[in-house]
């Protein structure tokens, strides 16, 4: 019996220093400065035992048109606000735009891991110490991991308590052509990467937002859907878009007309081009953009039009195995209370908007 308690207080004891080296990382390193990124931050563990529920990611200044990768089962909010410096982004000023990202009311045991990826531009940062992001892990009410620690000029990151993730940095290509660029892209003087940025992956079109309030679903219609009569409902206008290279989740839209006189809900979607397709609402909340799922359909009342579009109600398309691309189709099927089963076939537009 003794024994036993002696046992169990040294795993507790092992348990508890593991996690104070088991820090909050990024996963994919380094970055170029002038580039687009996808920083997929680690978090290995909850609050002493407790489940994470939250984790909040503040962006350093230098990271521009931020986006976050929606993730199932986690709500996305996106703060925005000011940034310090101007950047030149496509000869565009961004001064403002997306400054935290919370992931919320999700459930991440403390004995598993898992990754949330934000997607941005590094438009400025000092490869000598890159770029902190500091972050926040909330557990219930009252359990809290405060990754925020940013290591002083000279100071080692290992000696902190709770460092934040540090995105590590190499100086653009063009820079680094010139010999000795590694500060060249340092606080408000973007232009040296900037140029570099363009000449390197202009050609993507790929990255032509400007992510200011909460555009991440603006989309255009790429026309060419064949519309869809299932009982009292007509289902116009329906389109996805391309998606990005690992970034295998995206939105999806359609038009509902219900030209009867009974109400009907969209209760649940599937594709088999995705593992999963959730019914989501995104919406402004002063500077806060907030994407949840709807758990209860959407209501399609009788003799009224829904349209599900981008920065409002859409389709959410997750665990996509090969991306959709541009030209191609998406079959997917809508599940109405009344209705019943309907098949949709969304034509793929340009991910250009992103
Ligand atoms: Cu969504």
């Amino acid at each position: 019996m003794k024994t036993q308690l002696i046992l169990a207080t040294t795993i507790a004891t092992l348990a508890t220093t593991t996690s104070v080296f088991a820090h909050a990382t990024f996963a994919n390193q380094p970055a170029e400065v002038g580039s687009y990124v996808a920083a997929t931050l680690q978090v290995p563990h909850g609050c002493d035992g407790k489940a994470t529920n939250e984790v909040q990611i503040k962006l350093p200044e230098g990271v521009i048109s931020a986006k976050p990768m929606p993730k199932a089962g986690w709500e996305v909010e996106v703060i925005t606000g000011d940034y310090q410096n101007s950047y030149d982004n496509h000869g565009k000023a961004v001064k403002s735009g997306p400054v935290e990202i919370r992931f919320k009311n999700g459930d991440l045991p403390d004995n598993f891991y898992d990754t949330f990826t934000v997607y941005g531009k590094i438009a400025a940062g000092d490869p000598a110490t890159g770029l902190a992001f500091p972050t926040v892990q909330l557990c219930g009410t009252d359990g809290k991991v405060a990754w925020d620690q940013i290591a002083a000029p000279g100071q080692d990151p290992h000696d902190l308590d709770g460092p934040a993730p540090v995105l590590q940095l190499v100086a653009a290509e063009r820079d680094a052509h010139g010999g000795h660029g590694a500060h060249g892209a340092h606080g408000g003087h973007a232009a040296p990467a900037e140029q570099a940025a363009a000449d390197g992956h202009g050609a993507h079109g790929a990255h032509g937002d400007h992510a200011g309030h909460g555009d991440h679903m603006a989309a255009a219609d790429p026309g060419g859907f064949e519309t869809v009569t299932a009982g009292d409902l007509e289902l116009t206008a329906g389109f996805t878009k391309a998606m990005l290279p690992g970034q295998p989740v995206g939105g999806g839209f359609i038009t509902i007309s219900n030209k009867g006189s009974e109400d009907d809900t969209l209760v649940s979607a599937t594709s088999a081009q995705a593992g999963e397709v959730q019914l989501h609402e995104m919406a402004m909340e002063g500077d806060v953009m907030k994407m949840r799922q709807l758990n209860d359909g959407i209501a399609i009342p009788a003799g009224q039009t829904v349209e599900l579009k981008p920065g409002g109600l859409h389709l959410m398309f997750f665990k996509v195995a090969e991306a959709f691309k541009e030209g191609a189709t998406v079959n997917v099927t809508l599940t109405f209370d009344r209705a019943g089963a309907v098949d949709v076939v969304l034509p793929v537009g340009p991910a250009r908007g992103n």
